[in-house]
């Protein structure tokens, strides 16, 4: 079996347990700060086992030492957004839980693929990278998979075609800039411009959109006030796990260090990625159009801000 850690056992941590448990990816150790919260939640999913005929090791714990020889860990540790905050304002909080983790990390398992989830997304990527040691192909972000699932969910009512029809992909950091990329979209291979042709979708209806998705976040925290999305963002760290787990080799969009690709440096930020038993096996440099180049630059200069206050809180650290 493999051993998968999830540490922080809230919303989207406690989803994770339940999916990873159905699925029989392996066991589980479900790490949170609060006293009691991981192991009462294990406890519960535990009994559930024999009633689906599961059988798998399901343990909760406040230490992080246990994440030992961990396979992969999936991290949701931090404080989540209240209504009007911005992912950005978490950053000083949950910087320093990431530096915490990082540090077990790098002591106790240092071989492991590690699937971010905390926001503000990229910066904390790059925090985790710089804290655990690991190689940058084994620290990821998810939050391209969540942004293109909501941009295809948005597109696939206004015009009036399965979800499953919908190829596209959203790159750039997991914020107000995120970048759709028109025209790598497709219905069923046809491109998107052409449904315009056609009149099946209008411009002014992709511009919406195009917003609806990029506060696609906020929308789900201004409805439900005490808690950000949690059923999507599980699904899509889970799409990530399995690529992982069964080297799929998967093209999917995620978060990741960049070292010259698309003339970003030192910088993690969502690009499609190939994902397999090596964690990060290539990234894949698409042909962006201008405009489609200049809002993914606008998009990395404003994770670049955020990374430059994690690399303050990093020297303070050190
Ligand atoms: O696309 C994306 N990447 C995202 C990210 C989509 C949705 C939510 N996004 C972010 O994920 C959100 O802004 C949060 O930063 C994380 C986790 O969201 P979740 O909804 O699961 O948050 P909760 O329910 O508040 O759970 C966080 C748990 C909580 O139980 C804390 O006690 C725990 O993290 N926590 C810790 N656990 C272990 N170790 C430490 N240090 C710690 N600190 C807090």
């Amino acid at each position: 079996m493999k051993k998968i850690s999830l540490i922080g056992a809230g919303n989207i941590g406690t989803i994770l347990a339940f999916s990873i448990s159905r699925r029989k990816l392996g066991d589980i150790l479900l790490v949170d700060v609060v006293d009691g919260l991981a192991e009462g939640k294990c406890l519960d999913l535990s009994q559930s086992l024999s009633i689906e005929n599961l059988n798998s090791e399901i343990t909760g714990t406040t230490d992080l030492s246990q994440i030992k020889n961990s396979d992969a860990i999936i991290i949701t540790a931090g404080i989540a957004r209240k209504p009007g905050m911005s992912r950005d304002d978490l950053i000083e909080t949950n910087f320093s839980i990431m530096a915490e983790i990082g540090t077990a990390i790098k002591k106790y398992s240092p071989e492991s693929f590690v699937i971010c989830i905390t926001n503000p997304l990229d910066a904390m990527v790059w925090s985790l990278l710089k804290t655990s040691g690991l190689k940058k192909n084994m620290v990821v972000g998810m939050a391209g998979i969540l942004d293109t699932a909501r941009f295809k969910l948005f597109l696939s009512h206004e015009i009036g075609v399965s979800m499953d029809c919908i190829q596209t992909m959203v790159l750039g950091g997991h914020g107000d800039s995120m970048v759709p990329l028109l025209e790598h979209t497709s219905i069923s291979g046809t491109p998107l411009k052409d449904f315009l042709k056609i009149k099946k979708i209008k411009n002014k209806q992709i511009q919406k959109i195009i917003e609806r998705t990029r506060n696609g976040g906020g929308e789900i925290v201004s409805l439900m006030k005490n808690s950000s999305a949690f059923f999507a963002p599980a699904s899509s760290a889970i799409e990530m796990l399995e690529a992982f787990l069964f080297n799929q080799k998967k093209l999917l969009p995620c978060s990741t260090y960049l070292d010259g690709q698309y003339n970003c440096k030192n910088v993690c930020v969502g690009v499609p990625v190939i994902l397999g038993e090596k964690g990060v096996e290539k990234v894949i440099e698409l042909n962006l159009n201008d405009q489609e180049f200049q809002d993914f630059n606008k998009s990395v200069n404003s994770v670049e801000e955020l990374i430059k206050k994690c690399n303050k809180l990093l020297a303070k650290l050190n």
